[in-house]
Order: structure tokens, then sequence, then C-alpha cells
């Protein structure tokens, strides 16, 4: 049985490994049922040309995967990792344990106590040990924190989250335009 363990975890190393394009962010969700949620921070990341890995690994249902994935990370070359978990969500507080790298971390709304259990598993990490926790679900904006701190050493990315920034603006001042045409109409 700890041979077969190990093999298994010999494995996912070498996947790991084979990732092409050496990746900046390591994304970990808790299980494959997070994807849908999850998914908006892999096409963040996407939409801005980072290149990430994601994985499946549990803190509670594979805790050698886990352990072994955040004390690899930083040798492998990841600079930041993106936890999301739902329920009693120890998964981004466990790889921070296991790494210098910043670990930021997604509590999701899949439990019935609608989150506010991952929320509090997420956030409430003791002095020493920080996770950088999002809102519930808040896996793009996972992403984006993601990217404001490999910007900090890379000018085409803050580029990028400038023009992003401006887009938004733009954005609310076309919503702003269209409410004041709109009321304007019925004269209010
Ligand atoms: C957590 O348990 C996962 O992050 C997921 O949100 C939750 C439920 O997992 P499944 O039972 O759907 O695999 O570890």
């Amino acid at each position: 049985m700890l041979i077969l363990a190990f093999l298994v975890e010999i494995t996912f190393m070498e996947m790991l490994m084979d990732y092409e394009d050496k990746p900046l962010v390591g994304v970990v969700m808790g299980s494959d049922s997070d994807l849908p949620i999850m998914q908006q921070a892999l096409d963040t990341l996407a939409d801005f040309g980072v290149s990430y890995e994601a994985i499946v690994a549990s803190a509670h249902r594979s805790p050698d995967r886990a352990s072994l994935y955040a004390s690899s990370a930083q040798e492998r070359g990841l600079k930041v990792i993106i936890c999301g978990a739902g329920w009693a969500a120890h998964l981004a507080g466990t790889m921070a344990a296991l790494t210098i790298l910043p670990v930021i971390g997604v509590p999701l709304a899949s439990s019935p106590l609608n989150g506010l259990d991952s929320l509090f598993s997420t956030v409430q990490m003791p002095s020493g040990v920080p996770v950088s926790t999002m809102s519930l679900n808040g896996a793009r904006n996972a992403a984006l924190a993601a990217i404001q701190m490999l910007a900090l050493s890379d000018a085409d990315l803050a580029d990028k989250l400038s023009s992003y920034k401006s887009q938004m603006a733009e954005v609310v001042a076309e919503r702003n335009n269209n409410l004041v045409a709109k009321l304007k109409k019925k004269n209010i």
C-alpha cells in the first residue's frame, strides 16, 4: 500500500515536471467539483497570458499529494499558488505551511453552510502563516491578485493591468451614460 502511494506520487511529480510552458501560477482545487468556479481564475490568467498549471489535491483526502505539491512548488519555478476549496477548507493553509510562496485562498460556497465554513477555515490563519483570502467564490479576483504580484517584476503585465483598469472605468462611464439617458427619457 505504501509503495503504491509512493508510485502514485512519483507519477504525479512526473506529470508536474512535464508542463512545457513553465507555469508561474499553480491553481489547486480541493475537488474537480470546484472547477465551475475555479475556471474563472484559469480564464483570467489565460486572458492576461500568464502561464499556469491546474491540479486537484485535497488537504484531507490526499494530504501527501497536497504537501508534495506545495513543498516542490518554488523549486519548480512557480511564483504564487491559488487554492480553492469548500467545506472545512484547509487546503490554502496547508499549502502556506509548506512553502514560502504567496498563497491566495478562494473559499468556495459548496457546503450546506453556503461557504461560511470555508471562509473561516481559509481566512482565520494563525499569526505567522498568511493566506491572502478572497471573497467567497472570488476566483477571478484570486487570479487578478496573482497577476498583480507577478506584475511587480514584469513591465508588460503591469501595462496589461493598467489597460484592464482603464477598460473597467470606461465600462462604468458607459453605464452611467446609459442610465442618465434612460432617466432623461422618462423625464425623471
Ligand atoms: C472540498 O470538499 C472541495 O474543495 C469541495 O469544495 C468539497 C466537496 O468535494 P466533493 O465531495 O464534491 O468532491 O474538499
